[in-house]
């Protein structure tokens, strides 16, 4: 084989202009604007809205080209397009080689013949799909409700339209590798590896599917390199288009999700040769383990349990969505800081949300390499797409491409078909065109998907919808009923219920729940002024995408906190709701997985695609916001958590562990200034794999008058000796508390585990926040309370000069007042 790549320089100008400037591929029209500095930032201000005509323009892509020679003597000539967004007419020295519609997907052209020896042109013109798409607006067709209408009609990440995070700005361009490949007498296609799970041992069966130039036999090799770098070689039996092998690893190495085992990975590599010379090589990372979801109907309905090598594993994470409006441009180092980050947040899945794109190889390569299990949705959300027999066509091209690309994968957890369709379809689209709706919604999603998955993919299990009670619900069952199926509950936050609302869901998975928050003042700052920095200033509200977002933000504060003095104030209360928010849910369905009765709390959403007021734990420049230190507090495998109800406290230890552990309980009622009322500990051991009660407090006698306003409870455990969790509880708002001005004492140093923080306070603060000004440092522990007389020694998990170290600087929430 051999490549010739045509990424790097191109030239682009709008559709009949001879007027053309540089581009660069991977890239795309907004980005090569900006960087001809004919646009500003799209992010900055109000922006967004001024650049809304390179969406409804059509675009022409160019390059020349000298083909390699030794490219020109392969017997076919292929132009691989990794990724087009999205519909593209492309000519190569004139001729017309093709056209394409979907840019989810890989697209090939054989340009055998007709590439010269000298110069060569290839032009790509993107047509606008949002002129497109509009063109074929009628009034039954329902498309997302804060999108550019058309969406629908072109397989295009829905959310590059608007939603109601992310801006209205569609853009086009090759966004993915671009390259000329030669082959010569066969190549392989595609390379599956499908495993068998018995006692000691795992059974590979690799499979490469070859494309065959000439009528002569190819020999195929395939080597298996274990975790520890052993390998084994095995040669495959090739027949005309099929080679294969069967491979036995004897006590294998299994890959686990994080915090149930470690990820240990194999790499099957498949060598394809004639004559004594390689032709292609195939190379695929996996991990051995078994998959499925438990559905196996129980009291109150059926399971919705992911079981990992025979573990139900108790999913902990997030919803994730595009990581950049303008994704060409994400790099290794981006993604991998968004996936750390999960797993310093102690996740174990993530669910990749219907109306972005599949992602980046290397997004699913870190999931295998960190233990993060990969819901993924089929790309369709919150819209009514047509049903004509080429678009259904385009459907399972689509499919069948995205299921090959990932089915080796050890991440691969679920197939979803798509976002709230199903819910669209049973209760939000009512009105004309409704019995249409509901007809042919199955022919994509019962029907045109399933089957390809389940001929391609059968290992992973396919879920039509998310949320779903299951395809034999459809129309008879709320796709949200709390019995069956997956769940999303946002009664809290869209619906204004108070957080303790999510203490009444009992869903058998929660895949979506969520809470808005502003990002960082120094994420603010990137795109506004001095000026704007106020909640409702228009360009702060240019950057709120969800129409009442920012006074559901303030309703919600009037009842937890006191009005923050100013704008800094407002940005980290408005973060503490949100991961309050997070924290009564998640703690919730925690506590409810015995029996199996709820199995994962997935919250709304890990990232943003640009800087903005949203759901997001990370914010566009990998911030943290509170929710997400809060996260890795409230997802420790084993998780001391107090449910608090008038003037009683159930304090609980959930244990996702496979094993029973003795822990230590200490509990203690006391006023802010550290005087103890009341207090008791207890040793005991909590089972594994269950949720333990481990102590009902009543404190009715002691809260009563002033004292509830001046108390707080105060819960620590430790395990072997070592802290393993603590709480500090109300008994009324925290607007309410009698809160102290406290002080907090600063020691930084550097000791054998690297640098730290020693936090100590006289009184209790809420709420502590560290900071190193002018440094984004990620804290093992932030935004902790801190009861009366405590310490909590954090460490900084980036390091930073020790001088720069002395600076960090502390606030509380009495610090807002
Ligand atoms: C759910 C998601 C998204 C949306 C979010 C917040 O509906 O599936 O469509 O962004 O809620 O409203």
């Amino acid at each position: 084989m051999i490549m010739q790549t045509l990424d790097g320089a191109w030239r682009v100008s709008q559709a009949g202009s001879d007027d053309s400037f540089p581009a660069k591929t991977p890239g795309c029209i907004h980005l090569d604007l900006l960087n001809a500095k004919e646009i500003g930032d799209p992010f900055y201000g109000d922006n967004e809205y001024r650049i809304a005509w390179i969406a409804r323009t059509d675009w022409v892509y160019t390059r020349t080209f000298v083909p390699d020679a030794s490219l020109l003597g392969a017997e076919k000539i292929v132009l691989e397009c990794d990724g087009l967004d999205t519909l593209c007419t492309l000519e190569l020295n004139g001729e017309v080689i093709g056209c394409t519609d979907n840019m989810y997907i890989a697209h090939r052209f054989d340009v055998s013949g007709k590439l010269a020896a000298g110069e060569n042109e290839l032009r790509i013109t993107f047509k606008s799909a949002v002129n497109y798409g509009e063109a074929l607006m009628c009034k039954d067709v329902v498309c997302p409700g804060d999108s550019i209408p058309g969406s629908v009609f072109v397989r295009k990440a829905p959310s590059q339209y608007g939603w109601d995070w992310g801006p209205k700005i569609p853009t086009s361009g090759i966004w993915r590798p671009i390259r000329l490949a030669g082959y010569s007498v066969s190549r392989i296609d595609d390379l599956r590896v499908e495993q068998t799970h018995e006692a000691g041992r795992v059974t590979l069966n690799v499979t490469a599917e070859l494309e065959n130039y000439s009528s002569e036999v190819c020999s195929l090799s395939v080597r298996v390199i274990d975790p520890d770098g052993t390998s084994r070689e095995c040669p495959a039996n090739v027949s005309s288009s099929i080679g294969e092998c069967e491979v036995t690893i004897d006590s294998p190495k299994l890959w686990w999700p994080n915090g149930y085992g470690d990820q240990p990975l194999y790499q099957v590599e498949a060598t394809l040769s004639y004559d004594g010379k390689t032709l292609d090589v195939a190379k695929r990372q996996i991990g051995l383990r078994t998959i499925e979801l438990d559905q196996t109907p129980d009291q109150w309905g059926k399971r919705f349990a992911f079981v990992v090598n025979g573990v139900p594993v108790f999913c902990k994470g997030a919803d994730w969505i595009p990581a950049d409006q303008f994704p060409s441009r994400l790099t290794e180092e981006h993604y991998r800081h968004l996936i750390k980050s999960s797993v310093m947040a102690n996740m174990n899945m993530l669910r990749i949300w219907g109306g972005g794109f599949y992602e980046d190889e290397v997004f699913y390569d870190l999931c295998d390499e960190y233990g993060i299990l990969v819901w993924q949705d089929f790309m369709f959300a919150c819209g009514h797409y047509p049903v004509d027999a080429p678009f259904l066509a385009n459907v399972a091209r689509e499919t069948e491409a995205v299921v090959r690309r990932l089915r080796n994968r050890a991440c691969m957890a679920l197939w979803c078909g798509n976002n709230e369709m199903e819910w669209g379809v049973g209760s939000w689209w009512g009105g004309e065109g409704s019995d249409k709706r509901k007809a042919d919604y199955p022919k994509i999603f019962h029907e045109t998907i399933p089957s390809v998955v389940e001929r391609v993919d059968p290992h992973i299990a396919y879920w039509p919808s998310s949320p779903s009670s299951g395809i034999e619900n459809y129309c008879k069952l709320e796709p949200n009923d709390q019995n069956f199926g997956d769940g999303h509950y946002w009664d809290v936050w869209h619906g204004r219920k108070p957080f303790t609302a999510y203490r009444e869901q009992f869903h058998r998975f929660m895949s979506e729940f969520g809470f808005e928050s502003m990002p960082a003042i120094e994420t603010v700052r990137t795109f506004a002024g001095e000026e704007d920095l106020n909640m409702t200033s228009y360009v702060m509200e240019c950057h709120q995408k969800n129409g009442g977002g920012n006074g559901l933000i303030l309703y919600y504060m009037a009842q937890t906190f006191r009005f923050p003095k100013d704008f800094e104030m407002m940005c980290y209360t408005s973060q503490l709701l949100q991961a309050e928010a997070m924290r009564y849910g998640v703690e919730h369905w925690r506590r409810n997985r015995n029996d199996l009765r709820c199995m994962g709390a997935l919250y709304w959403q890990l990232n943003d695609c640009w800087p903005v007021s949203s759901w997001a734990s990370i914010d566009y420049f990998g911030r943290w916001k509170a929710t997400q230190y809060f996260a890795r507090r409230f997802n420790e495998s084993l998780h001391l958590s107090v449910c608090e109800e008038g003037k009683t406290a159930k304090v609980h230890v959930t244990n996702d562990l496979l094993a029973p552990v003795e822990v230590e309980i200490k509990w203690s009622l006391e006023k802010l200034d550290g005087t103890v009322l009341s207090s008791g500990a207890q040793t005991l051991t909590v089972a594994a794999e269950l949720d333990t009660l481990a102590a009902d407090l009543d404190f009715t006698s002691e809260l009563s008058g002033d004292a509830v306003r001046e108390t707080v409870l105060v819960c620590e455990m430790t395990a072997g000796g070592k802290p393993a969790g603590s709480s500090v509880t109300t008994f009324v708002p925290s607007k309410h508390v009698a809160l102290p001005e406290v002080n907090i004492a600063l020691e930084t140093g550097t000791d054998a585990e690297g640098q730290f923080i020693r936090v100590t306070t006289d009184k209790t603060a809420r709420y502590v926040c560290l900071a190193i000004p002018g440094r984004d440092v990620i804290f093992s522990d932030n935004y902790f309370d801190l009861a009366a007389g405590r310490t909590n020694t954090v460490r900084l998990l980036s390091e930073v000069e020790p001088e720069v170290l002395a600076t960090a600087k502390v606030y509380s929430l009495r610090d807002s007042y």
